[in-house]
């Protein structure tokens, strides 16, 4: 089901700070910056790595306000690990099967995410304490 992890999601106070910590300390590179309302983050990808089934990531969030997913994960908890996206080749179809094992879903449907994927969350409490995203890259045009 898994193609590969897509991301690491780390939870953030000063976006423009830890991007300059993780360039200078690991010599990554942002290729991709957003801000994604519905999901009340601003966000910036840092490329880590190239495989057969695509890209994989770190997706630093700094919270557009307290009162958002990440928000009040930093309340509770700090800087940290927020969530685990794994590339899926059809989102729906992955929805669909995880939801079948009886695994709480965030979201029922696919939502927009970031570089243009489609994404959607499995409930933490089902998932041994790990906030899980479902990640279906944009198909690409040969
Ligand atoms: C909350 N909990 C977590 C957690 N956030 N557990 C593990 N990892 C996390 N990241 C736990 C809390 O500790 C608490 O457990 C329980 O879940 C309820 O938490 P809450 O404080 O009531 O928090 P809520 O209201 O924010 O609800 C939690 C929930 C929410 C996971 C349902 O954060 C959510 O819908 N997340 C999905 C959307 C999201 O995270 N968007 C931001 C990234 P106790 O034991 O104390 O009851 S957007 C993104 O990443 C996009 C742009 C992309 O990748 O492209």
């Amino acid at each position: 089901m898994f193609l590969r992890i897509d991301h690491v999601g780390i939870a953030c106070h000063n976006l423009e700070e830890k991007i300059a910590f993780y360039e200078s300390t690991f010599g990554l590179t942002v290729v991709s910056r957003e801000v994604n309302e519905s999901q009340g983050v601003r966000e910036a990808m840092l490329h880590v790595a190239d495989g057969e089934q695509g890209a994989s990531y770190i997706q630093l969030l700094q919270p557009l306000s307290p009162d958002t997913p990440v928000g009040r994960f930093l309340a509770a908890r700090g800087e940290g690990v927020h969530h685990i996206g794994y590339g899926v080749p059809d989102v729906t179809r992955a929805l669909a099967e995880i939801g079948g094992k009886g695994v709480r879903l965030i979201d029922e449907r696919p939502r927009h995410g970031s570089m243009g994927a489609s994404i959607a969350f499995l409930h933490p409490k089902d998932v041994g304490g790990v906030l899980t995203e479902l990640v279906e890259s944009p198909k690409q045009v040969p």
